[in-house]
C-alpha cells in the first residue's frame, strides 16, 4: 500500500485527490491548520464523507518546525503539496502574506523532504496564472512565463524551487501547469461558482442580481475531478517532468454566464450588473491550454467538457440554493 501527504486536502482538488487515491488503495495523509481541525464541522465540509478514511495532521504552510515533525514521524511515497493562498483577487489585496504561504511554504515543504526522505515523490501544483499576459496561443511547457499578480509570481517562483529541488538534489519532483479547474465543491469566490450559485439563488427566488467584473476576461475551464488524475499520473512516470493539463477550449466569463442562466431557463442580460470593483489591477484576458505532452505521455484526457461542466455545477446549486450574497 502507497502512503501520500496531501497538503491542502481541505481544498477543493484535495478532497478530489483524496478520493482518487482511496480509490486506488493508498494510504492518505492530510497536513491542515491547526484552526481548522478545532473546528472541522465547518472547515472539512469537502471532506465530512471522507473523514474515517484519513489521517490529518496539524500544520502550518508559514512554519518549517511545524512541516518538519510531521514529516519527521511518517514515510512518504508520494507528497501532493497544493497548500496555497489561491485566490488572484486577494493576491492584489495581500502579496505579502500570498507570497509567504505559497513561496516559502514550498520551500519549506522541499527542504523537509529532501532533509527527511529524498525519496518521496513531489508533485507542486503550478499554475496557467504563470502565463499572464501571454506570449502566444496556445500555452504549452515552452511557453514564457509572464505572471500579472502576486499570486502568479509566486507560483512561478514555487515552479523554479521545484525544478532546481530536481536538478539540484536528483529529486522526484514534478509540477502540473493546471489551467482553470472547477466543480460543485469550489470556493464561492471563484467566478465560475459564483456565477452558477447566483443563478441557483436567484431561480429559487433568494437574490435579485449577480454583479461581475471583467466579462471579457477568456479562461480554459475543466473539471477538478478529470485533473487530480493527472497530478497522480505525473508521479507514476519513470522521469520527472512538468506538464500542461487543459481542456483545449477557451470561453470568456459572458459564455459561462449565458450557460449558466440558460440551464436554469434565464436570460443572464436580465440579472448580470458589471460592477468595476470586480475588476483586477492587471488582468489577465486570455488563457487557452495545449495539452498534448500530458495526453500523449501520460494517457490523460479530460471527461468533462465546457456544457457537462456548468451543468454539474448549477445542478448541485441548485439543490441547496447556497452561495455568497455579493
Ligand atoms: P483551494 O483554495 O480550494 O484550497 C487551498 C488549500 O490550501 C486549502 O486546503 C487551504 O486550507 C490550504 N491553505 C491555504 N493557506 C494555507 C496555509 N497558510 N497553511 C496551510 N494550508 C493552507 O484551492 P484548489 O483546491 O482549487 O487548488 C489547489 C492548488 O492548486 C492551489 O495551490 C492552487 O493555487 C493550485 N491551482 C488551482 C487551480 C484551480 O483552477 N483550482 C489551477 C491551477 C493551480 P484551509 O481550508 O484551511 O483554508
Ligand atoms: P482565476 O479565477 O483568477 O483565473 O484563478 P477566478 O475565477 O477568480 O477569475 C477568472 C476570471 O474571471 C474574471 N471575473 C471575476 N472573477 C471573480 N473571482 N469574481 C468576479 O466577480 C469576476 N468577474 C470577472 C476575473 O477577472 C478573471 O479574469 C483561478 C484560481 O483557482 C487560481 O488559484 C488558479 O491558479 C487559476 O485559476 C488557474
Amino acid at each position: 500500500m502507497k502512503r501520500a501527504l496531501i497538503t491542502g486536502i481541505s481544498g477543493q482538488d484535495g478532497s478530489y485527490l483524496t478520493e482518487h487515491l482511496l480509490s486506488l488503495g493508498y494510504e492518505v495523509h492530510g497536513l491542515v491548520r491547526r484552526v481548522a481541525l478545532e473546528d472541522p464541522t465547518r472547515r472539512f465540509t469537502r471532506l465530512d464523507h471522507l473523514m474515517e478514511s484519513i489521517t490529518l495532521h496539524p500544520a502550518s504552510m508559514e512554519s518549517y518546525p511545524s512541516i518538519f515533525s510531521i514529516i519527521s514521524k511518517h514515510e512518504f511515497d508520494e507528497c501532493y503539496h497544493l497548500a496555497a493562498q489561491s485566490f488572484v483577487a486577494e493576491s492584489f489585496a495581500d502579496g505579502f502574506s500570498t507570497m509567504n504561504t505559497n513561496i516559502n511554504g514550498t520551500h519549506y515543504m522541499l527542504a523537509a523532504l529532501r532533509e527527511l526522505q529524498p525519496k518521496c515523490r513531489f508533485y507542486f501544483a503550478g499554475s496557467s496564472e504563470m502565463f499572464g499576459k501571454v506570449h502566444e496561443s496556445p500555452q504549452n511547457e515552452a511557453t514564457p512565463f509572464h505572471p500579472r499578480s502576486p499570486y502568479g509570481i509566486s507560483k512561478v517562483a514555487g515552479f523554479d524551487l521545484t525544478r532546481n529541488y530536481r536538478e539540484a538534489y536528483g529529486m522526484f519532483c514534478v509540477s502540473g501547469i493546471l489551467f482553470n479547474h472547477e466543480s460543485s465543491r469550489r470556493g464561492f469566490e471563484f467566478v465560475t461558482r459564483k456565477i452558477s450559485s447566483t443563478v441557483a439563488r436567484i431561480k429559487l427566488g433568494r437574490a435579485t442580481e449577480l454583479r461581475l467584473g471583467n466579462l471579457d476576461a477568456k479562461r480554459d475551464w475543466g473539471h477538478a475531478a478529470d485533473y487530480v488524475r493527472a497530478m497522480h499520473l505525473m508521479l507514476q512516470q519513470p522521469q520527472p517532468d512538468d506538464y500542461v493539463v487543459a481542456t483545449g477550449e477557451t470561453h470568456s466569463v459572458r459564455d459561462f454566464c449565458a450557460e449558466a442562466f440558460q440551464l436554469a431557463g434565464l436570460n443572464w442580460q436580465d440579472y448580470v450588473v458589471v460592477d468595476e470593483r470586480f475588476y483586477r489591477p492587471a488582468e489577465v484576458d486570455l488563457l487557452v491550454g495545449d495539452s498534448t505532452k500530458a495526453r500523449d505521455r501520460l494517457g490523460w484526457a479530460p471527461t468533462y467538457g465546457f456544457e457537462s461542466l456548468i451543468q454539474e455545477m448549477v445542478l448541485a446549486d441548485l439543490k441547496t440554493g447556497e452561495g455568497c450574497s455579493s
